[in-house]
């Protein structure tokens, strides 16, 4: 897969894209990502990426122009003919869809994306309007970029490239696929300032241990996100423990 950001801060992508798994898919070449400036699309003297909004109002907004020409460029240097058709351009904004894991997928899908990172007040509409094929938003809090939510995207969906996690991993995950929150887990030592691992892990008993863990991430989720169970996949007789608790 490649994976093209836009920005006007390309630098703050080269910490967490070298680090752990990412720099590791990058390294075995399961993914490709190049990071280009939004500025070294201008033509000007100054090199103007922004100016004041239209109708007034504090801040400046993003011009279209260098925003056009990088996506026209990647899509001149990288697509062989009919690809350039059905490119994800994925802009990031507070006013996009939800990211998900769903969302992760849907991504992880695709040979080639392209990641608009907006700053300041944002992007001209036009951008948003004629240029991008998908908004994301990574939550509803308030970041100054688009940037650290380009990460977070950029992360969820290298992960799930094949290849990148090890097939142990990958299994596991396939399988915790179960729309719950994750069992407690220890690691030595057995007592740690008094407080004891459950002894349970400690039986060998491998089916208790399995139903136990399975009890802890059904309670868990009940008491911290009891909206995931509407959609978590439940045996019958977990779904009407649920629905005698919660209906
Ligand atoms: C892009 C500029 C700054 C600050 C208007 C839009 C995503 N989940 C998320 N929260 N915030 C962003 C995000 C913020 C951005 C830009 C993404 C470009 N800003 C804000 C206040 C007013 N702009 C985001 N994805």
């Amino acid at each position: 897969m490649q994976i093209d950001i836009l920005s006007l801060f390309p630098q703050v992508f080269h910490g967490p894209l070298s680090e752990s798994i990412t720099k590791r898919a990058i390294e075995r070449g399961l993914v490709r990502v190049n990071l280009r400036n939004i500025r070294d699309f201008t033509h000007d003297r100054h090199h103007t990426v922004d100016d004041y909004a239209y109708g007034g109002g504090a801040g400046m907004v993003l011009k279209p122009e260098p925003i056009f020409e990088a996506v026209d460029k990647i899509k001149e240097t990288t697509c062989h003919g009919e690809e350039a058709e059905g490119l994800p351009v994925v802009l990031l904004t507070p006013q996009g869809r939800l990211f998900s894991q769903e969302i992760a997928q849907e991504l992880a899908s695709y040979p080639h994306l392209v990641l608009i990172c907006g700053r300041y007040e944002g992007v001209d509409e036009r951008v948003r309007e004629h240029l991008a094929t998908d908004e994301i938003s990574i939550g509803d809090y308030v970041l100054s970029g688009g940037e650290l939510a380009a990460m977070v995207v950029v992360e969820a969906v290298v992960r799930l490239l094949p290849g990148v996690l090890g097939s142990e991993v990958s299994a596991r995950h396939d399988s915790h696929t179960t729309g719950l929150l994750e069992y407690p887990q220890y690691t030595r030592p057995e007592v740690y300032r008094g407080w004891a691992v459950p002894e349970i892990l400690l039986s060998g008993n491998h089916a208790q241990i399995a139903k136990w863990r399975r009890e802890q991430a059904l309670l868990r989720t009940l008491k911290r996100r009891p909206e995931l169970l509407d959609t978590a996949k439940l045996s019958p007789e977990e779904r009407e423990l649920r629905n005698s608790l919660k209906p």
